[in-house]
């Protein structure tokens, strides 16, 4: 492979770790848990995982492990840091023994329900240490989650001689992570659990969890891109850039990069919830602002929104669940249809008249992007509803309207943009790779210790990376029961936005003047090296958060 420059002189940054991991470790156990709702049935369907302690890792005497063989899968959606996590698993499992050995189950999950891995060997590791991807073995979606997968799982795992698996993946991976756990330990299989918080989409978070990583990388990423528009917008004077980004069903990585770049505008999807707003009444806000900027002669400005907007309208959400619930129990009968005309009759047929005439009343482009596959668990896959130009279309109308009646002046330009995959395999931040590697280095110690059924945490990240704390963190802590394709089950609740706290409270209390004035900021590049301010700032949430 030709390296760029870049990546040659990255690989030589070590990492930082928290001081409780450089040495000896021992495990303090805290406070056993209950999960965040739903107690009753997420505790009936993990007797053997739930309920279980905090652990936090601190400095311990020396002790002598056996050597251990770790099964390592990417689970999902690409998030930078990925690497480090694997690179740092490896260093952890080496430092403990150096007999022990790292195998990547290749492609996702399905790796190893196929039995497809490779010896991950220092060479390899070295490689990918400090890059973005998830290139070193590929990820993939395929669920893990019937009984059959996980006896297959564990005949290749016993083949090998694997002791512990460590899934890296957002929400549902884990989810799925914590119900294998659970199977595992309840016929005593031999075969650890870990998971370890990765998204771009930073919604798996809690008290515990103060970021899923991947998050600081994309959204430093997306800023710097929106920073650039923005400059070009502010240069020509003659377009309103539309920009969807991606983060699924939250709006962090909007409010996150609207805190970083200060926008015209960025809509975020829980308010939008919260206040029970409909399409209309977004695309009336967007146009006031437009027409109020045109007013003063500034026909240009830049609208964030959030990738998950269309679920969170509340009678679209209606209608996605309704939609959700047809289309699972009619997989069949719409797999055999060719056209998507043909699929939107049927449909409609099933729906109730007001659904179905909500339905028919969006776009046609937008019909048939609701109805493309799910994704395998059941969601919509929003990355492909182009609601950034349905918004465009929607909020021209609607100023033409206005300008028949007086109410507007100006001239409306539009481009539209969608920033997602662009920033989901970008080399991570410093941040990003300190947080990734001190992530997968826990995690050996968990699997070390003999725990199953958690997730590796490190937390205090506003602080410097020797302040972190690592540990370990009870997947079912964060269980609740949902609807997954028609059906009650447990699941990590999912991180949305939360209106009371400080990044949203700060976004809310700049957004008025934004939209009047040209107050955009313009992040750059991510810097890797030089002050420390400069390159080792986290993101304006965990900032707010922590604060
Ligand atoms: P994960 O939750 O698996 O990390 O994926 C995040 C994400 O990037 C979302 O922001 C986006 O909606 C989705 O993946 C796109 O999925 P795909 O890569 O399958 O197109």
């Amino acid at each position: 492979m030709t390296k760029s420059a870049l990546q040659i002189a990255r690989e030589a940054y070590q990492p930082k770790l928290p001081e409780s991991l450089k040495g000896s470790v021992k495990i303090v156990e805290g406070e056993k848990t209950q999960s965040v709702a739903d107690q009753t049935e997420i505790a009936a369907k993990f007797p053997n995982t739930y309920g279980l302690p905090i652990l936090t890792l601190e400095k311990g005497d020396k002790k002598a492990y056996p050597a251990i063989k770790v099964g390592v899968i990417l689970s999902g959606g690409q998030a930078p840091g990925g690497h480090n996590v694997i690179s740092g698993l490896f260093d952890g499992i080496k430092a403990i023994n150096s007999d022990s050995k790292l195998y990547g189950f290749l492609g996702g999950p399905s790796g190893l329900t196929d039995n497809e891995y490779v010896e991950l060997t220092s060479d390899t590791i070295n490689e990918y240490r400090n890059t973005g991807g998830f290139d070193i073995i590929g990820s993939g979606r395929t669920k893990l989650e019937e009984k059959e997968q996980y006896d297959q799982g564990l005949a290749n795992c016993k083949a090998i001689g694997i002791n512990a698996i460590v899934i890296i993946g957002g929400d549902d991976s884990n989810t799925n992570a914590c119900v294998l756990a659970e199977y595992y330990k309840s016929i005593n299989a031999g075969v650890q659990v870990i998971g370890c918080p990765k998204t771009i989409d930073g919604d798996l978070k809690n008290e515990m969890i103060e970021t899923s990583f991947g998050f600081d990388t994309a959204c430093k990423v997306y800023s710097e891109l929106i920073g650039n528009i923005q400059r070009d917008a502010n240069s020509a004077k003659k377009y309103w850039h539309f920009i969807k980004l991606m983060g699924r069903s939250a709006s962090h990585i909007g409010l996150e990069c609207a805190l970083q770049t200060q926008p015209n505008v960025c809509i975020i999807s829980e308010e939008v919830e919260q206040k029970q707003q409909t399409l209309d009444e977004v695309v009336t806000y967007i146009a006031n602002v437009v027409a109020a900027r045109a007013a003063k002669g500034e026909n240009f400005g830049t609208v964030l929104i959030p990738e998950g907007l269309i679920e969170f309208i509340p009678s679209l959400k209606v209608l996605i669940a309704e939609l959700n619930d047809t289309m699972a129990a009619n997989e069949a009968a719409i797999e055999k249809m060719d056209s998507d005309e043909e699929k939107v009759e049927f449909i409609v047929a099933k729906l109730s008249a007001e659904l179905a005439a909500i339905f028919t009343s969006l776009p046609k482009n937008i019909q048939y992007q609701l109805l493309a596959d799910r994704d395998p668990h059941g969601n919509v896959q929003v990355s492909k509803i182009e609601t950034e130009k349905m918004l465009i279309e929607m909020v021209d109308a609607k100023l033409k309207a206005m300008k028949a009646q007086g109410k507007y002046v100006g001239k409306f330009g539009a481009q539209n943009h969608f920033f997602g995959y662009e920033g989901r395999c970008a080399a991570p931040s410093n941040f990003d790779a300190d947080y990734c590697y001190s992530l997968g280095y826990t995690a050996s110690v968990l699997i070390a210790e003999g725990k199953t059924g958690y997730m590796s945490s490190v937390r205090n990240t506003t602080k410097p990376a020797d302040q972190w704390i690592a540990g370990g963190v009870p997947t079912t802590m964060m269980m609740n029961m949902e609807k997954r394709h028609g059906h009650m089950k447990p699941v990590i609740q999912k991180a949305l936005v939360k209106l009371n706290d400080a990044p949203f409270k700060k976004f809310a209390s700049m957004r008025d003047e934004w939209a009047k004035t040209t107050s955009y900021v313009y992040p750059g590049p991510i810097q890797y090296f030089g002050p420390t301010e400069v390159c080792d700032q986290t993101t304006k949430t965990l900032e707010l958060e922590q604060a």
